[in-house]
């Protein structure tokens, strides 16, 4: 039964014998009336559903479809149009589940999806694709029963923050291929792609300012391939892009660290000597001049820079092995560029190390540590800060499954798929509890990662993992249903010619 495969486990599921809803050819989508984002997620699940069903699948706003709402009580049964049959709506009001929380209804007269913002109607979405047969995900028209288990859904997020991220330095991923990770990503709520821009190999990200830093392709990946970078114009649409998915693009400008490519660009930035460019995969070498002032005015153009295509509220500022940059210089570095951060208004990120610079609450680390314990971390938190966790040991996507996994690093050990589920954010760190995390992220790093491919391998079935810990609560997830659930994706991913590591853990359908 689709129901029982949705991924992440929703909140409260009350299923309703005899109410299944049968897609038909006559099957229209009503939106809230007046509301341009509610219509383009609308459009955004015609687009999902026509390929497969054949269906011309309408979007029309819920009134001008004269939609029988006079007296009766709104969103209660789901919208139905007189003259054509039954509807999918998507309506907003009365969710009361918060900005990403939504409700969905499924009668046999139609679907109704109630969310308080456009996110949560985009979430029911996903979960509305879900609940439908596997075949759902083909590209070409599929003659069966288009069928929805009747009942009732309602859900929201346990944290705010789900994220994964795609390393452009070690490996450059083109706009292509980014768009359609994030089209993967978003069907497990996914809502924030983190772009690791910068590093010793390679710089991603056009700076009008500082030209050279994208000249010669940014710099050659890891092994001498994957050079490239994104034109601000690229990075623009891919913002665009991921927003109209809903999710939101977080830039990563790594430093004080990580910085070798910069000074390859810019001699200047290393004290007027160039710095050899590098393809191998060490890393902690390389620093910024933490006493040049030309150092801060390079800080200042990027962050203005990255800040102004970024609408999304964070600017991650890395800050990780920085193990050439003495304790000292670390922190006035960290003290100086933090400000300039959220002068630019934007709230800092940054790998949990930035924890040693005493930073301000308002400072978001993201920890990647693999110990339970890490002092600096949890008093940071008790200070206020809001932890991200990307504990390296379970959420990072470049580790290896087993010993004879072809791609990946093994540092942080091996990380099967229930490996990747079986944690929790709230108790990972003495002193972390869950007033103090944001949110998960799954980090791709791409020392070994090259083509799509590549990515998707390691990244599924991990991601929908990691997405389920960072959604749903705890009571409503264990390892016995999510691998039964996670099976039944089997035949979606491979409808979308989405590679993935066919774990022995999983009963594969
Ligand atoms: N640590 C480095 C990454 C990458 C990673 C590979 C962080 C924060 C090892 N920093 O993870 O640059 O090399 O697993």
């Amino acid at each position: 039964m689709a129901r029982s495969s949705v991924i992440p486990a929703p909140m409260e599921v009350r299923p309703a014998q005899g109410q299944d809803f049968r897609l038909g050819p006559d099957t229209a989508i009503l939106t809230e009336p007046g509301s341009a984002r509610a219509r383009h997620i609308g459009q955004y699940l015609a687009t999902l559903l026509r390929p497969a069903t054949g269906y011309q699948i309408p979007v029309l706003d819920a009134d001008l479809a004269g939609a029988t709402t006079t007296g009766q009580e709104r969103g209660a049964s789901a919208a139905t149009t007189p003259g054509t049959a039954k509807a999918i709506s998507l309506r907003l009001g009365g969710g009361g589940l918060g900005p990403e929380g939504y409700r969905l209804n499924t009668t046999a007269d139609g679907v109704s999806v109630r969310a308080d913002a456009p996110a949560g109607l985009f979430a029911g979405v996903q979960t509305l694709r879900q609940l439908l047969p596997a075949d759902i995900e083909s590209p070409t028209p599929v003659a069966r029963e288009w069928t929805v288990p009747g009942g009732a859904i309602a859900d929201r997020p346990r944290f705010p923050y789900r994220g994964a991220m795609l390393d452009l330095a070690r490996h450059f991923h083109s706009p292509d291929e980014i768009k359609a990770f994030v089209d993967q990503i978003a069907a497990y709520k996914i809502n924030h792609l983190h772009l690791h821009l910068t590093d010793d190999q390679g710089w991603r990200i056009e700076i009008l300012s500082w030209p050279k830093l994208t000249a010669g392709d940014g710099g050659s990946g890891v092994d001498g391939a994957g050079g490239g970078y994104l034109t601000q114009a690229e990075y623009a649409d891919l913002v665009a892009y991921a927003a109209e998915r809903y999710v939101t693009v977080v830039p990563e400008i790594d430093m004080p660290g990580h910085t070798n490519a910069a000074q390859v660009a810019y001699p200047e930035l290393n004290g007027g000597v160039a710095a050899a460019p590098r393809t191998d995969p060490e890393v902690g070498y390389s620093t910024l001049r933490i006493g040049d002032e030309i150092t801060y005015a390079f800080v200042e153009d990027v962050v203005r820079e990255v800040a102004a295509l970024t609408p999304g509220p964070y600017l991650h500022v890395g800050g990780d092995e920085a193990d050439a940059t003495p304790d000292g210089d670390y922190r006035t570095f960290m003290r100086r560029i933090i400000p300039i951060v959220e002068r630019h208004g934007k709230t800092v990120l940054g790998w949990h190390e930035i924890t040693k610079a005493d930073p301000p609450a308002s400072v978001v680390p993201q920890f990647w540590g693999t110990a339970g314990a890490h002092p600096e971390v949890a008093a940071a938190a008790t200070r206020g800060a809001r932890v991200l966790m990307s504990p390296a040991n379970r959420a990072y996507l470049d580790m290896k499954y087993t010993p004879d996994t072809p791609l990946g690093l093994d540092w942080a050990g091996y990380i099967e798929v229930r490996d990747a589920y079986e944690w929790d954010p709230a108790t990972q760190i003495e002193g972390v509890g869950e007033a103090h995390v944001l949110g998960v992220e799954a980090p791709l790093w791409s020392e070994t990662v090259r083509t799509l491919a590549d990515v998707e391998t390691m990244t599924y079935p991990r991601l929908p993992a990691v997405a389920e810990v960072g959604w749903s609560a705890p009571d409503r997830r264990d390892w016995e249903s999510f691998r039964r659930r996670l099976a039944a994706h089997a035949p979606r991913w491979t409808l979308r010619g989405t590679a993935f590591h066919r774990s022995p853990q999983i009963p594969w359908e």
